[in-house]
């Protein structure tokens, strides 16, 4: 039997890959770590708690927002400020960033932003949801609080990124540059541990996943690619819950899309708390992430913290392969 090895262990001992580490980062995803499972254990007893259903409120997204979504931010904030190694932190569920004061003498280098529970209106349906976080170094002046610039890097800047999916097992997956691991909870010892080493995203995959209900709204030159997936007899594979999505194309190759609609013109997801950190992993993995209009999404420029963009997103040859439709029908006189 292979020996286990901790989410904790991992971390601290890939930790010496970073000759100049000081041990900020691994403290940073260590409390991460310990997030996931304090909201792991509600998600997992939310039909049974009267923490179900709709707070009653729109985050700034205007998206309902539901009770465990709160309850997953409230708990991600609480762990992150009493890290130490965080300075500041901006989530999706929130207008504005919250700046953390360091604790004197120490002065905070990281800042954090999130999607406390990504696909939450699934949550009373009982289908998976999950954590999408992204970890920058601050850029702004280290003796004060943290500022907007700090938040608005582009997703190039990352220095880790990972989610929790809320499954029917809960599993971390996170990288730092150095490749993906993915850790499942073992709830007998209550520790990640690591279940998918160095995980490779293959060259394609079986499905294409894409909310098929709005094929009639994108423009052509998408509906012409779905077209050609559905020509390929590939299968097609929506839970509306993108961690969910992305975790399955990871493992199994396959292409997510959400392009712009008449609703969301410049798509819906979230750049800074759902495409930007996905992205990361997916090209750590060895996969691509372009917007619809064909740019790579961790160089696309920051102007807000709620902005939205398209993403096509998963295995290389499926994406490069969107990318020539794009090209091919974009440049055609309109058919629309
Ligand atoms: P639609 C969940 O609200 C989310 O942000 C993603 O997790 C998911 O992939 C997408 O929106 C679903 O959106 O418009 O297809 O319901």
């Amino acid at each position: 039997m292979n020996r286990i090895v901790t989410l904790d262990e991992f971390i601290i001992r890939r930790q010496k890959d970073f000759p100049f580490a000081s041990g900020e980062l691994t403290g940073l995803l260590r409390d991460i770590g310990v997030a996931a499972k304090i909201v792991n254990r509600e998600v997992n007893k939310a039909g049974l708690v009267s923490i179900l259903g709709v707070a009653g409120e729109a985050n700034a997204s205007g998206d309902d927002v539901q009770k465990l979504d709160l309850y997953a931010n409230e708990k991600l904030i609480d762990c992150l400020k009493n890290s130490g190694e965080c300075c500041g932190i901006a989530s999706e569920e929130m207008e504005d960033f919250i700046p953390i004061p360091s604790l004197a003498p120490k002065t905070s280098k990281y800042i954090v932003v999130f999607d406390p529970l990504d696909g939450s209106s699934n949550i009373d349906v009982n289908v998976s949801v999950g954590t999408i976080f992204g970890i920058y170094r601050r850029i702004s002046d280290p003796e004060g609080l943290c500022s907007l610039e700090d938040f608005l890097q582009k997703g190039a800047q990352l220095v880790a990124a990972g989610y929790v999916l809320y499954g029917t097992s809960t599993i971390l997956v996170y990288s730092t540059g150095r490749g993906v691991n993915g850790f499942t909870l073992d709830p007998t010892i209550g520790e990640f541990c690591l279940s998918h080493r160095d995980i490779k995203i293959p060259a394609r995959g079986s499905h294409y996943s894409v909310n098929q209900g709005y094929y009639l709204k994108f423009d052509v030159e998408m509906r012409r690619y779905i077209d050609h997936c559905s020509d390929m007899n590939l299968g097609l594979r929506y839970i509306g819950s993108m961690v969910s999505d992305i975790h399955r194309i990871l493992l199994k190759g396959g292409i997510f899309l959400y392009p712009n609609t008449r609703k969301y013109p410049h798509g819906k997801l979230r750049l800074v708390y759902e495409c930007n950190p996905l992205s990361f992993i997916v090209e750590q993995a060895g996969g691509k992430a372009i917007t619809c209009q064909l740019e790579r999404i961790l160089d696309m420029p920051v102007e807000q913290l709620h902005q939205r963009a398209t993403i096509a997103i998963g295995s290389p040859d499926m994406v490069d392969e969107m990318k020539a439709f794009v090209e091919r029908y974009s440049a055609a006189p309109a058919m629309r």
